[in-house]
């Protein structure tokens, strides 16, 4: 008969992890909002509804909320040029959004009034290179070291691309990761991994999963 003690063994740790109560340090904790802007919202104000996320107008309150319980409230947002290489007018899988200079590009009215001074980073920019993770074309990773950050605190859009990438990014490069479920959504779009695909492998890669809520109470 075959028997899996190391795998029955690792379930009951990561249902330890999922319980135990999560204090806040706000010397060690950063929060890291990926890519809320307009673009990425439903709706039709200006630069809403490029590449709508259901849901996406609803994660900026929850991740402004938790502004005041870190030093550093960190952005990233793309910024591509008009003819990035991932629009569908170029032979990539996303309808144009965030066109750098342009309403869809700036980020949610709570968001911008939560920021950091200096803790926005573009991404995205380069004309034929995709660039989902927030860690992948900035000092992003050097920077939060250097302020004493160990532990980061992440939402925003979308869930299961660039919410995904950035969160992975942060685990390889050695950061403890909160992924904030309440404050993340998704979009559906072929050759990714559904939203729930997505908290699923960050669990699995060793993030924890809870809500700013949580976080915040009591
Ligand atoms: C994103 C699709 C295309 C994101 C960016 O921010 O998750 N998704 N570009
Ligand atoms: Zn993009």
């Amino acid at each position: 008969m075959h028997t899996d003690p190391g795998h029955h063994f690792s379930g009951a740790r990561h249902r330890l992890r999922r319980m135990r109560v999560l204090k806040l340090n706000p010397e060690t904790d950063a929060v890291l909002a990926v890519d809320v802007q307009r673009g990425f919202m439903p709706g039709d104000a200006p630069g809403y509804g490029e590449l709508p996320a259901p849901g996406g107008d609803r994660v900026a309150a929850p991740l402004a909320a938790l502004a005041g319980h870190v030093s550093i409230f960190a952005a990233s947002g793309d910024s591509h040029p008009a003819d990035h290489s991932s629009f569908k007018t170029r032979g990539g899988i996303w309808p144009a959004h965030c066109v750098a200079g342009t309403p869809g590009a700036r980020l949610h009215p709570l968001i911008e009034q939560a920021l950091t001074p200096g803790w926005f980073f573009a991404k995205g920019t380069t004309r034929d290179a995709d660039a989902y993770s927030a860690f992948a074309v900035s000092d992003l990773a050097d920077r939060l070291r250097q302020a004493g950050i160990t532990r980061l605190l992440v939402g925003g859009l979308v869930t299961n691309v660039c919410v995904l990438a950035t969160a992975m990014d942060a685990l390889a490069a050695g950061f403890e990761v909160v992924v904030l479920t309440d404050a993340c959504a998704a979009v559906q779009a072929a050759g990714v991994p559904t939203g729930q695909e997505a908290l699923a492998q960050l669990r699995e890669s060793g993030a924890t999963l809870t809500t700013s809520s949580a976080l915040t109470r009591g």
